[in-house]
């Protein structure tokens, strides 16, 4: 991925990275969820990427991070580039009805996370918002996610999809917004602490760059 001054984002670098470094079944030690793994000729297992952190504003075509270089494309949208590692990695879901179940389950949280109010200037106004949406919007959020993941490991079939992923990382950006957002969620956390806890990802989460976000 690129960076780039630009202001912060919503999620923060590390959070983006999470998504998007060492993510198929096999690297994870788990069975491969069959769709999606790029066994066709020319098609990367992983994606190459390459990232400079001077790249100016200007060479971005929407002025927006995050974006992802593999070779000669340049992908933007953080939720397409997302949805492409995921495909590339074999974990977008077994069938199509699971991967629509993990598109859905990714769409819904972002739905939720994009109303606070990221780019607000005015502290009052922020702050008035954030109570808002954490006081009658993100209880709706968990409440339904909770329902949905009931007692299965995953939130989708049988096996890790990006949805899990998704979710893990979100969960870190509603907890450092308010520490006890998830106590009345049990399943929720233990999901995020199952993802946080899959060998390669407990790894990477160890070597990552230390940043302030
Ligand atoms: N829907 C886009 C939104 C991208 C976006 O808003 N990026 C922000 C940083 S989080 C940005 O680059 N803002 C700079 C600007 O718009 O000037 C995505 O998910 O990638």
């Amino acid at each position: 991925m690129l960076a780039s001054p630009l202001p912060k984002s919503k999620h923060s670098p590390r959070e983006r990275r999470s998504l998007s470094n060492d993510t198929s079944n096999q690297r994870l030690g788990l069975k491969s969820t069959a769709q999606g793994n790029p066994s066709r000729p020319g098609s990367p297992r992983a994606p190459k990427s390459t990232a400079s952190e001077s790249e100016p504003r200007a060479a971005l075509l929407f002025q927006q991070i995050p974006v992802l270089k593999v070779d000669n494309t340049v992908l933007n949208q953080s939720t397409a580039i997302a949805r492409y590692l995921a495909r590339e990695a074999g974990l977008v879901g077994r069938n199509s009805l699971e991967q629509a179940q993990a598109d859905a389950i990714v769409d819904t949280i972002n739905d939720f996370m994009n109303l606070f109010p990221w780019t607000e200037k005015n502290p009052a106004v922020k702050e008035k918002i954030m109570e808002d949406v954490f006081a009658n919007k993100i209880p709706l959020l968990l409440d339904g996610l909770s329902k949905l993941l009931g007692n299965q490991m995953w939130f989708v079939g049988d096996s890790v999809t990006w949805a899990d992923f998704h979710w893990a990382v979100c969960s870190i950006t509603l907890t450092n917004l308010n520490v006890d957002i998830l106590h009345n969620y049990p399943k929720l956390l233990a999901l995020k602490e199952r993802v946080e806890a899959l060998p390669k990802i407990a790894a990477w989460i160890e070597q990552r760059p230390k940043t302030p976000l």
